[in-house]
């Protein structure tokens, strides 16, 4: 499929502004690729998918997580955990999406994971970093993304878990394990 079939799509399946964002990570995690020799168009339709199950039903994303035999520990978490392992199943099962990588980048978007592949690594940062963000300290990410990724990943990992603190919520585990293989690697 190309890049328009993918935008009409995904259009009716989201808000405008949760549109604007997935344009936003697009052109982002295809600049990224470009810049640290990845496969754009890889990149591209990771991008254009991840967010493709933020507005899916709670209950039918958990049924998927038990049908398809997901990880079990995401049962209890909530929507905001479930869409990037659920976006990536759709990616696959409705979109028809084969390549492991780029089914892996959309799965793990939200939380990183141990030993991230680059296409992994870009698109979590894009999805952080991408034109319509607004947050303290977003231009400071911007910057450390264009010159080493793996940097980038360690503070965005670092920035997300710091407002997860701060706001009192629970850390799913696999982002703490992300957190700890960013850090080793920085030491
Ligand atoms: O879908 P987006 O809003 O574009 O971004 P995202 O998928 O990266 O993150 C969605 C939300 O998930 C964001 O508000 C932060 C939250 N989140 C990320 N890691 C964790 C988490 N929430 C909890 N409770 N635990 C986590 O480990
Ligand atoms: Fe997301
Ligand atoms: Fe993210
Ligand atoms: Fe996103």
């Amino acid at each position: 499929m190309e890049r328009e079939q993918y935008l009409a799509a995904i259009k009716p399946r989201m808000p405008e502004k949760r549109y604007i964002h997935t344009i936003g990570v697009m052109e982002t995690a295809i600049s990224l690729a470009e810049r640290f020799d990845e496969d754009a168009k890889k990149a591209e339709t990771a991008a254009i998918l991840h967010d493709i199950a933020k507005y899916a039903d709670i209950d039918w994303m958990e049924q998927i997580v038990r049908d398809e035999n997901l990880d079990q520990r995401l049962l209890g978490w909530g929507s905001e955990l479930l869409h990037g392992p659920v976006g990536a199943y759709i990616a696959e099962s409705e979109f028809g999406i084969t390549d492991a990588d780029v089914l892996n980048a959309i799965r793990f978007h939200t939380t990183g994971r141990v030993g991230m592949s680059k296409l992994e690594k870009i698109l979590f940062v894009a999805d952080m970093i991408e034109p319509n963000r607004k947050f303290d300290g977003v231009d400071r990410l911007r910057k450390k993304a264009q010159k080493d990724l793996d940097k980038a990943v360690g503070a965005c990992v670092r920035h997300t878990l710091s407002f997860l603190i701060d706001t009192k919520q629970a850390i799913y585990p696999v982002s703490i394990e992300c957190y700890n293989d960013m850090m080793k690697r920085e030491e």
